[in-house]
């Protein structure tokens, strides 16, 4: 067995494709602000009244979710590219509001069938293998107005009658399937994870761990519904792998730690891969107040219907401390700044050792196969006047992470595939930026969607190549000589 080498995007930060067909989603309703201390805040949770002004066609906002980066149009391009880099396996959503716009339809749209049937198409033509996400942050906004998102329980037939025309119509031609992208991010933030907007008084957690129920309980169904349909892939649960560092030795420094972890980093995965709510889940809710609605036949369904592998997206790690230090941003998290690490240009710590050390603490508690279902470097590139792109900074993060990933592989942690996180560049799903560039294919859009939108290589894109080319000999030579 080898590591699978891929690429990943989402449709809402890729496709665009804002057509008359496609329903309005809770990303299309996200604006673009100028980065400010809380514009990823004020970007990432709205309100009724921020949903109100995106579906005011008159509005002055720029949406940039509902251009992405154009995939829509630059599909066939852009799987060229993948071919070229010789990428095993693919990583892509599907868009649930161009399927069915208002996510309560019997039929889906033609326009959107035809849409996946081609990329589906262009894909097995070219060989690439499948990692399917079916929802990764964009619900139709009709099911937040009209059930309140994730926190109504009808979402979750909805979501069925979404899954099995997926399964129907191209089960088949998927290796990997995955019901919720990094499904702790209902947790952090919850529009963008579990599509509840933001009342006078914020949150109540009780909805917010009543709509992550409803997750749970629609992915064991997805599961049990592909079974029952005898789907040749494999099912998977995600989360967003912070890997936390104690600041001090001081006891009470690595107690937090475990506290932290339990809630922020395992909830969701004990659940989806174990099959039942965790010891210090109900203390959690015993001490919070917080009574969840969950029947006897939903506690039988996460029991028989749990994950076959574990996947992490991975980009930074954390430290906690009990007493008040620097903090620096993150995937989702504030965190408190590590002095041993450098950190990317939006605050987030480059840790590749920490990526070694989280495959081996995922592996030891799920005792499944690992998948690195994101990892990459978010930074500011420069497009030269011949459209060249000399990010080192890029190649040198790739390199040391992939080195670290290996290293786990060889250790005995069975990754299955590493993707490449916005193999093309994509709209940033934290920040709505498009400077926040992460491809290895450069897309000429700004923040405010100027640009041609044309793609253009990164010397990451040749290094990537040479890359996974160099992997397939090495392992094709080894596989000989067994
Ligand atoms: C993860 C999301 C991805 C991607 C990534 C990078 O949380 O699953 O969609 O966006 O974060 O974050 P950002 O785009 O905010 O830089």
């Amino acid at each position: 067995m080898k590591i699978l080498w891929g690429g990943a995007t989402a449709a809402s930060q890729y496709e665009g494709g804002f057509t008359l067909e496609k329903g309005l989603d809770t990303q299309d309703c996200r604006p673009y602000l100028p980065r400010t201390s809380n514009a990823t805040e004020e970007t990432r949770l709205l309100t009724r009244e921020k949903i109100e002004e995106a579906k005011n066609e008159a509005s002055k906002q720029y949406y940039p979710f509902r251009n992405g980066t154009k995939g829509f149009e630059h599909l066939e391009e852009d799987i060229e590219y993948f071919a070229e880099l010789g990428l095993d396996l693919y990583r892509f959503s599907i868009s649930w509001s161009r399927l069915f716009p208002k996510g309560i339809e019997e039929e889906p749209s033609q326009e959107g069938v035809a849409y996946y049937d081609k990329v589906f198409q262009l894909l097995a033509e070219k060989k690439i293998k499948i990692f399917l996400t079916l929802n990764h942050y964009a619900m139709p906004i009709y099911l937040v107005e009209q059930y309140g998102g994730w926190k109504g329980r009808e979402c979750i037939d909805h979501f069925l009658h979404f899954a099995a025309f997926v399964f129907e119509r191209w089960g088949h031609l998927v290796e990997y399937w995955l019901p919720f992208n990094e499904i702790n991010a209902g947790y952090f933030s919850p529009y963008n994870g579990v599509g509840l907007l933001k009342g006078e008084n914020g949150y109540q957690l009780s909805d917010v761990f009543q709509a992550l129920h409803h997750q749970f309980v629609a992915s064991a169904k997805t599961i049990q519904l592909a079974r029952k349909m005898n789907l040749p892939g494999r099912f998977g649960s995600m989360i967003a792998c912070f890997c936390y560092y104690p600041l001090t030795s001081k006891p009470e420094d690595n107690l937090k730690l475990v506290f932290e972890e339990q809630m922020n980093q395992w909830y969701c995965m004990d659940i989806l891969s174990k099959g039942e709510y965790p010891y210090y889940a109900e203390t959690f809710f015993k001490n919070k107040n917080i009574v969840l609605q969950i029947t006897e036949e939903d506690r039988k369904l996460l029991k028989e219907n749990t994950c076959d592998f574990v996947s992490i997206s991975f980009y930074t790690s954390s430290v906690i401390t009990v007493d008040e230090a620097d903090k620096t941003a993150g995937n989702l998290v504030v965190s408190t700044k590590n002095p041993y690490l450098k950190a990317s240009e939006w605050g987030w710590q480059i840790d590749p050792v920490g990526l070694r050390t989280s495959l081996h603490r995922v592996y030891e508690r799920y005792g499944k196969p690992v998948i690195v279902s994101e990892n990459g470097l978010g930074a500011r590139d420069v497009l030269t006047a011949n459209h060249q792109i000399h990010d080192d900074y890029r190649i040198e993060y790739m390199k040391s992470y992939y080195e670290q990933a290996q290293l786990a592989f060889e250790d005995g942690v069975p990754l299955e595939a590493f993707i490449a996180w916005g193999i093309v560049d994509i709209v940033s799903a934290g920040s709505c930026e498009m400077d926040k560039r992460y491809g290895v294919i450069y897309v000429d859009a700004d923040n405010h969607g100027n640009g041609s939108y044309a793609r253009y290589k990164k010397d990451s894109f040749y290094w990537y190549k040479e890359f996974i080319k160099n992997y397939k000999k090495e392992n094709s030579n080894e596989l000989l000589s067994v």
